[in-house]
């Protein structure tokens, strides 16, 4: 099957000023109106793009009214679930407060979508590689056990759940994707949990110490933003993509050690590094099986080199 477009649609994206969101805003900006609710956590507001058909509300999602309101008022055609505290050790230490933004504000927009018998060509919530925990299983399948260890992990997992059971219970037409390590030109490198590029670019660029927990071996499936943004598009518009769960990576597995030298080849620039004790629950190799998102439609991800190259050019 053909690629399909979205075009002349109202688009909601919630945590569309961050580094996903903001990517996925400029890709669809042209042909569509779109809505990004964010509440500037983690995103940032120069990271979207300008226009009469952009509307940016600084606000957080896990207002019920609000966002109630907002749904009713817009009827969008498209939403997309982006909005989270994707901090992993953020969760651990807060656990409840970031379930009401995990979970229950996004458990909310399909309510009030029940309720309000609200039309919607479909629902996209993201959630996480983080479901399959330690399970040892490669390459992760979406019929991989899951194993989710932490409050995000549970918080994506149930989500998932509620997004596709929503869907086949009460007609709505949805679909939960799990990003596996995804990386790219907009990616805030503010905390010490975010992604490893976006740390290793930053150490680069400023000549600082980067720090590698454990001895560098370990191996995850980095995937560009850009197939990202295109998987997402991908799974909006195929109708026969429904009330179900893709993997979001490139089947293929690179260890922190490569990655780190193909920086120093793009850059030139020898990497000062530091070695540390791998970080407690590390997982030591990920990649996934995404043969269920390419037998709908497949086209040739970036490799990590060339996504390395295009992120370099961007940042600087
Ligand atoms: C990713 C997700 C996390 C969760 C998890 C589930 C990101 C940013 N994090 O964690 O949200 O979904 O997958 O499995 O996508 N590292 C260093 N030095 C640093 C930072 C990291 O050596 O300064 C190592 C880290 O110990 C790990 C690897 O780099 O072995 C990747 O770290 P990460 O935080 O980018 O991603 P990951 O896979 O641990």
């Amino acid at each position: 099957m053909g690629e399909t477009t979205i075009e002349n649609s109202k688009i909601l994206i919630t945590g569309g000023a961050g580094f996903i969101g903001s990517n996925l805003a400029d890709a669809l900006i042209n042909d569509n109106e779109i809505v990004v609710v964010d509440d500037l956590s983690m995103g940032k507001k120069k990271n979207l793009p300008q226009g009469a058909n952009l509307h940016f509300i600084e606000h957080s999602i896990a207002d019920y009214e609000f966002m109630s309101t907002l749904l009713e008022a817009w009827k969008f055609d498209y939403i997309f679930l982006l909005a989270a505290v994707a901090s992993v050790a953020d969760t651990i230490v807060r656990p409840a407060e970031t379930h009401i933004i995990n979970q229950d504000a996004n458990l909310n927009i399909l309510e009030t979508i029940r309720i309000k018998k609200l039309p919607v060509k479909k629902i996209l919530f993201s959630s996480s590689a983080a479901v399959y925990g330690n399970n040892p299983e490669l390459p992760k399948k979406e019929t991989s056990p899951i194993d989710p260890l932490s409050p995000y992990a549970v918080d994506k997992f149930a989500t998932e759940r509620f997004v596709i059971d929503y869907g086949r219970l009460y007609d709505i037409p949805t679909v939960a994707t799990r990003f596996f390590n995804v990386y790219g030109p907009k990616q805030n490198p503010k905390s010490p949990y975010s992604g490893v590029l976006s740390l290793v670019l930053e150490s680069i660029i400023n000549g600082q110490t980067f720090t590698v927990f454990g001895d560098g071996e370990q191996t995850r499936d980095f995937v560009h933003v850009e197939d990202v943004v295109r998987a997402l598009t991908v799974l909006a518009s195929h109708s026969e993509a429904l009330h179900d769960v893709y993997n979001v990576g490139t089947g293929v597995e690179t260890s922190l050690n490569t990655v780190i030298r193909l920086f120093e080849e793009i850059e030139h620039k020898n990497l000062t590094v530091s070695l540390a004790n791998a970080r407690v629950g590390d997982i030591r190799e990920s990649y996934c099986d995404n043969n269920k998102l390419m037998s709908m439609e497949s086209w040739p991800m970036l490799s990590v080199k060339d996504g390395l190259i295009n992120y370099v050019q961007y940042t600087k």
